[in-house]
């Protein structure tokens, strides 16, 4: 089976000294561990990157859409702004879950619209780096059960 490509953008780099009251104080290398431990026990393969430039992100898609069997992004802001992650997400047609560590919806306005849910599977928020663990296991089924949702 192809891996899942988990794929982080801006600022997520500077989780654990970044508004620890917020994102909380594990490190992306903490949360990448986790969800190594996680793709492993799922039997999933699992390609996990980061990057602050949109563009960046539009090429994993594009590379994600022949390499992987599914998709978690955490879009970082690009989540309320990003049109071509949206048409991106569109074009890679895989099973796809958008994450976040923080509830967004409890948060500022301006974090409430999402320009990507529309173009993935389903959200995932507010559960910390916990969020990465469930949407792994939604990816595990959706790919295993071969629905895209
Ligand atoms: C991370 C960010 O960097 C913000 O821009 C999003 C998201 C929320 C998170 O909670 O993981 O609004």
């Amino acid at each position: 089976m192809k891996p899942v490509y988990v794929l982080n953008g801006p600022n997520l780099n500077l989780l654990g000294l970044r508004e620890p009251a917020i994102y909380g104080t594990a490190t992306l290398a903490d949360v990448e561990a986790l969800c190594k431990s996680h793709a492993e026990a799922l039997g999933l393969g699992l390609v996990f990157r980061q990057s602050n430039s949109e563009g960046e992100l539009v090429g994993w898609i594009h590379e994600a859409r022949e390499k992987a069997s599914g998709i978690a992004i955490n879009a970082g802001a690009y989540t309320h702004t990003s049109v071509a992650l949206h048409d991106a997400l569109k074009a890679a047609d895989l099973p796809a879950v958008e994450v976040h560590l923080s509830n967004v919806h409890k948060r500022e306005a301006f974090r409430h619209t999402s320009l990507i849910a529309p173009a993935v599977t389903g959200v995932i928020c507010g559960f910390g780096p916990q969020s990465y663990v469930l949407a792994l296991s939604a990816l595990h089924s959706f790919i295993t059960a071969n629905k895209k949702g």
